[in-house]
């Protein structure tokens, strides 16, 4: 997902007087065109960092800024605007009474909800303040546990959302699953057990600046809003991770203006960093970063295409929570390494925390399966099944860390040592991990 440099390319395509003026706009709106595939191949598009959403009947389909709609256009290119056709501006399935974004959190919404659910469940729940964005938001965690506010070392299940601001949906599934084992906790033995025996960190809003653009002005916005060096903005927090940070320029792009642009430095940015310092501060057994969409549950590694130590064990456990969730009402989830099923990503979460911590670590993209059905909207009458469909996945995952052994800690800080991880998925899913 390389793009190119914006002069490089202006000069390309004979482009500079319209390249230019349009460069700060470039940010603040955008179009989804679909482009026929061999027309994107003759023309090497691949080559030009374009926002790709999907590949779908031969199609390939993309956000463009104006800037990147005028090279396309100069270029010859063929291609035909959807943006109406499959995102409203005007979303429907959105009430008007939740502010402009329905019943979706913004970063107050979440703030106000996670302290009313820390002050109805005192010995259960904490907010706990794990950094500020460059825009001055704080990045809360909700810890929930029996004894919330001792420090009783128990094993630990991070739950992560919004690395990706217009991914609206990957906010409510951690936010709900937190919701629900607060709710649950006094009338279901099982939630009880699970809060009583270890630690459940739930991060909904990695990315609050990204979010709260993508309400007030641009609903496709991706990355954090770093000001960059060339007047660009934004990072992608899901390629600012450490572990293989830059390993090529297809996973990441060094071009401050690419939607996958990697940053500075593994861990320039406050969302990333907040992250690591609470991983590392806790015994965490294992991670979920929800992202969407697509409907597809991946794990390690994401930089290349190559099995990862344990492959097998963690083909195991996407495997048992796609058959989870596909049990609730039908929903299938595809599921497999992320670099083979989905694209490359270098220093994105799961492979930073499958390295360093020695844990599974699945990203999950939430519904819809693809752009046709609404792509990173969902309509807000949605929310509480895509919530309900991955809650017995999360309960699982969460039961796994709750009774795994500690993961073997001696490993080079943030490189990939070979790994054994310290359980073994039996056939039907249950896991061995020695006791
Ligand atoms: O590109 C990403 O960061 C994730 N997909 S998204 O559409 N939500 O942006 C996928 C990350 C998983 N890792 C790999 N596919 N390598
Ligand atoms: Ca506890
Ligand atoms: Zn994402």
């Amino acid at each position: 997902m390389r793009r190119a440099r914006p002069l490089a390319l202006a000069l390309a395509v004979g482009l500079a007087w319209v390249l230019l003026p349009v460069r700060a706009a470039a940010d603040e709106t955008g179009e989804i065109v679909s482009i026929d595939k061999k027309e994107f191949l003759a023309h090497r598009l691949e080559r030009r960092g374009l926002d790709l959403l999907m590949e779908k009947e031969g199609r390939v389909y993309a956000v463009v800024s104006p800037g990147e709609l005028a090279a396309l256009f100069a270029a010859r290119v063929r291609f035909t605007r959807v943006t109406e056709r499959f995102f409203p501006y005007d979303q429907t399935g959105i009430s008007a009474d939740g502010g402009l974004n329905g019943a979706y959190h913004s970063t107050l919404e979440l703030e106000t909800d996670f302290r009313a659910l820390a002050r109805d469940h005192p010995q259960l729940a904490r907010v706990v303040e794990l950094g500020t964005s460059l825009e001055g938001r704080t990045i809360y965690a909700l810890k929930i546990s029996d004894n919330v506010s001792q420090d009783e070392g128990e094993p630990a299940v991070l739950v992560l959302g919004c690395h990706h601001a217009r991914e609206w949906i990957s906010v409510e599934v951690p936010f709900l699953f937190g919701r629900y084992l607060l709710e649950n906790y006094a009338a279901d033995a099982a939630v009880r057990n699970l809060v009583d025996r270890s630690e459940v960190w739930i991060v909904p809003l990695v990315n609050p600046d990204g979010l709260e653009y993508t309400i007030h002005v641009y609903r496709y916005w991706r990355k954090n809003r770093r000001l960059n060096a060339d007047g660009t903005y934004g990072v992608d927090i899901n390629r600012n991770y450490s572990y293989a940070w830059g390993y090529d320029n297809i996973g990441s792009s060094p071009e401050p203006a690419s939607d996958v642009f990697r940053g500075t430095a593994p861990f320039s940015e406050p969302e990333t960093d907040a992250v690591r310092r609470l991983a590392l501060s806790r015994d965490f057994r294992a991670v979920i970063s929800y992202h969407s969409f697509s409907q597809v549950i991946l794990y390690p590694w994401g930089y290349v295409d190559a099995p990862a130590p344990a492959d097998s064990e963690l083909h195991a456990m996407a495997g048992t929570m796609a058959g989870l969730i596909a049990a609730v009402r039908g929903t299938v989830y595809g599921y497999g390494r992320a670099a083979q099923a989905l694209y490359v990503t270098n220093g994105d979460t799961v492979d930073w925390a499958y390295a360093t911590l020695g844990i599974p670590a699945f990203t999950i993209e939430l519904p819809p399966v693809d752009v046709d059905h609404g792509g990173f909207f969902n309509d807000e009458a949605a929310i509480d099944a895509i919530f309900r469909e991955n809650l017995p996945a999360l309960l699982y995952l969460a039961g796994y860390a709750a009774n795994s052994p500690a993961p073997p800690h001696a490993r080079p800080r943030d490189r990939g040592a070979r790994l054994r991880l310290p359980f073994r998925i039996l056939p039907g899913g249950r896991i061995d991990n020695g006791r």
